[in-house]
């Protein structure tokens, strides 16, 4: 069953309800900020002070980072993670593939405004598939006669028990930029958490594992070769408008992604697909 929602100060999104699960996405961003499996807890975290108001992203959820991951790597004065997230999508088309799953086809299109941030034309093309597991797919499709480079995430906040108890595992061994440093390391072991970090992982490979206290998820991607682990920690959490000073202990982001190095030139009349499938799995 899908239903249109909007917030009390006229926020819009499409609430979504199957056998297998709940789930809401906005239209801004094309943005999903809730899923959540009958019978379990939320897999995905949001602020309890997120806007929820047009151009200002949703703080949570999966927002969506196009056509440039992080800062605009020649004008500071764009928007961080480009404008996808806060711009509208229109709802092309909801399938409900069985009684356990439901598909949205969401798209945006580049217009005079677009172009002013980022002088091509394309399609943005975004399938979720909400069910047993939740699958998103983000097509860029270049329309213009010129190629052009975007990088991009899939930026994945993660509810979590407690931060001192998750793990992150595959990416045991990988190189990292750490951009608290601005150093290039190597992940020694599973990732564990006791302080800031904010980590783009290159070379990865299928697929990552979040482990909680009572929770697994399987986090695997295709037509990725990077990923971005994210926690704010005690400081940035008080220093953000939309974070409660003590959100950093009940969320991770591990995000799917074609960051830095791994960015993607796509050719005009070609596409690029960008996939996350997750599977969350209590466990004992
Ligand atoms: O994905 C990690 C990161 O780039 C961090 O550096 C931090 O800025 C985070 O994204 C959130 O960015 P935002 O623009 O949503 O506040």
């Amino acid at each position: 069953m899908i239903t249109e929602q909007k917030t009390a100060n006229g926020f819009q999104y499409i609430e979504i309800e199957n056998k297998s699960c709940t789930a809401k996405v906005a239209l801004q961003g094309g943005h999903l900020f809730h899923y959540q499996q009958h019978g379990q807890k939320p897999l995905l975290w949001v602020s309890s002070k997120s806007h929820f108001k047009e151009g200002k992203a949703i703080r949570g959820g999966i927002p969506i980072c196009w056509p440039w991951f992080g800062k605009h790597s020649a004008d500071p004065t764009l928007p961080q993670h480009g404008f996808a997230r806060t711009s509208t999508f229109e709802l092309l088309e909801v399938k409900e593939r069985d009684e356990n799953s439901t598909e949205l086809t969401l798209l945006m299109l580049s217009s005079a405004e677009t172009h002013t941030l980022w002088p091509y034309q394309f399609q943005l093309l975004l399938h979720i598939t909400v069910g047993q597991t939740l699958s998103l797919a983000l097509t860029s499709r270049n329309c213009d006669t010129k190629p052009f480079t975007i990088s991009s995430a899939l930026h994945s906040y993660f509810a979590v028990s407690e931060i001192g108890d998750v793990s992150v595992k595959g990416l045991e061994g990988k190189e990292y930029w750490n951009a608290l440093t601005g150093d290039c390391e190597i992940q020694q072991g599973s990732i564990h958490i006791r302080e800031e970090v904010d980590r783009v992982y290159q070379q990865t490979t299928d697929p990552l594992q979040l482990s909680d206290a009572d929770r697994s998820v399987r986090i695997s991607s295709a037509g990725s070769a990077s990923a971005v682990v994210w926690n704010p920690w005690k400081e940035k959490s008080a220093k953000m408008g939309d974070m409660e000073n003590d959100a950093y202990r009940t969320m991770l982001c591990i995000e799917t992604a074609n960051a830095l190095q791994d960015a993607r030139t796509v050719l005009p009349g070609e596409e690029h697909t960008l996939q996350l499938r997750l599977t969350a799995a209590a466990v004992k």
